[in-house]
């Protein structure tokens, strides 16, 4: 249960082997998946009739569950469950809504004025997984950030169920998402739908959501092959949880265990500098993997986990830093001070109180992250993944007169005449011109 390694005995190729994730697993797929797409691209809503067929195990006689079909089956949900998906839309409204900040206009010189525009993206894509990992949390996630963008069009696909329908949480986050049309198309064709258009798909822009490796590798493809770019790189979802003695061991195991449901894959990463409270927590989860009805599911990703104990706590940020977690747990009574230590991490999680789990559904951040590593460089979904943002700028004659001369320079040093000119004209130019 939970390897352990001692930092100060690993050489930097023990490190290198135990930060890196398998950023591709499914290279064996690459072939069946570029057919799918190939297939979507020429045959469009046909083919995916078939493959609802084929993969879903459904004849469906319209690719699409419309407004009313939506309410019906939204409405068909717990009471309890639809306050809470409201209380959860709420808060990850209200922290998104914020995102959206107007930026001040520049003069770099007298007269010269430059700013910056958000604009939405027009046409944006959501894949919603269906089957048995429904995540009604992910479409609040990538919908709310679309809908403050100001998307014009967001396309939303999903797996039919067996019914050919969609599951009623899914149905009221549409509701409350005012959401008017979902498709019930799963997998890479889902992606391939959304990249290319088809008779009743909308081609779009961008395409967001996790999804198994088929849709995975949909995405990486499609965003080599057309101009629909991607949220980001996808991979296993992962924790690294700080903790020393003032931690609680069950939190701890907790946390631990709470990421390593969500797949085999998953990792759970304990790095501590205390040998006490690791034994404690291995001793946690011995006792609350039991009670879990995805016992096997997190035993399993326990397995392929570990825990590095440490000298020290800086010790352990160092180590976080290098690994970059999608998630970063700091379950110590001194977080304020290794705060300021981060570097690399999707979304942090601070103090003995703070679970992760009420980041993945309810207290306003996003969990769309970056997974593998991928902190290192990205940051998660935010209405900013919804948005270009456009540079603007004016000149007036004041300005022309100040930056004119320095560009004429600048474009005779490299060489390029008309570049000089586009200047020296308005500089002669005649009044009414200006
Ligand atoms: N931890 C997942 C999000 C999630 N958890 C959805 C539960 N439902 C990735 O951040
Ligand atoms: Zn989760």
């Amino acid at each position: 249960m939970l390897k352990t390694y001692r930092y100060k005995e690993l050489s930097g190729e023990d490190l290198e082997k135990l930060i890196t994730r398998n950023t591709d697993p499914a290279n064996d797929i690459q072939e069946t998946v570029a057919s799918i797409i190939q297939q979507v691209k020429s045959e469009g809503d046909k083919a995916l009739i078939e493959y609802a067929e084929k993969f879903d195990r459904i004849k469906l006689s319209k690719l699409f569950l419309e407004e009313d079909e939506i309410n019906t089956l939204a409405m068909s949900i717990g009471r309890e469950q639809q306050r809470a998906l409201e209380i959860a839309f709420n808060n990850i409204h209200k922290f998104h809504q914020y995102q959206l900040r107007k930026e001040k206009k520049i003069d770099t010189m007298p007269g010269v004025t430059c700013w910056r525009e958000p604009r939405p993206i027009e046409r944006v894509g959501l894949y919603i997984p269906g089957g048995t990992a429904v995540l009604p949390s992910t479409f609040l996630m990538l919908g709310i950030p679309a809908r403050i963008a100001g998307c014009k069009e967001i396309v939303v696909c999903s797996p039919p169920q067996a019914n050919g329908q969609i599951n009623g949480y899914l149905a009221y986050c549409a509701y409350l998402l005012k959401i008017k049309r979902i498709f019930l198309v799963g997998g890479a064709q889902a992606i391939a739908a959304m990249a290319y258009g088809t008779e009743s798909v909308t081609k779009v822009d961008k395409i967001f959501g996790p999804g198994n490796q088929y849709v995975t590798k949909a995405k990486t493809i499609i965003q080599s092959t057309t101009q629909t770019a991607i949220d980001m790189p996808a991979g296993p979802s992962e924790v690294l949880i700080i903790a020393d003695s003032t931690s609680n061991p069950d939190f701890v195991a907790a946390d631990l265990l709470a990421q390593a449901e969500h797949g085999v894959d998953s990792q759970a990463i304990l790095v501590t500098d205390s040998q006490q409270l690791l034994s404690n927590v291995k001793e946690a989860l011995i006792k609350q993997v039991n009670e879990l009805p995805r016992k096997e599911i997190a035993l399993a990703a326990i397995n392929n986990s570990y825990a590095v104990l440490c000298e020290d706590l800086s010790e352990a940020m160092y180590f976080s830093n290098q690994y970059a977690p999608e998630h970063l747990i700091i379950s110590t009574d001194n977080w304020q001070e290794l705060t300021n230590k981060i570097i690399n991490a999707g979304s942090v999680f601070l103090g003995h109180l703070t679970p992760e789990s009420v980041g993945d559904y309810a207290s306003g951040t996003n969990h769309t992250l970056p997974t593998s590593a991928f902190a290192r460089s990205y940051s998660g979904v935010s209405v900013d993944s919804f948005i270009k943002k456009i540079t603007f700028q004016h000149i007036t004659e004041e300005g022309l007169q100040q930056i004119g001369h320095t560009v004429e320079t600048l474009a005779a040093l490299e060489g390029l005449q008309a570049h000089k000119n586009a200047v020296t004209v308005r500089m002669n130019g005649t009044k009414k011109n200006r």
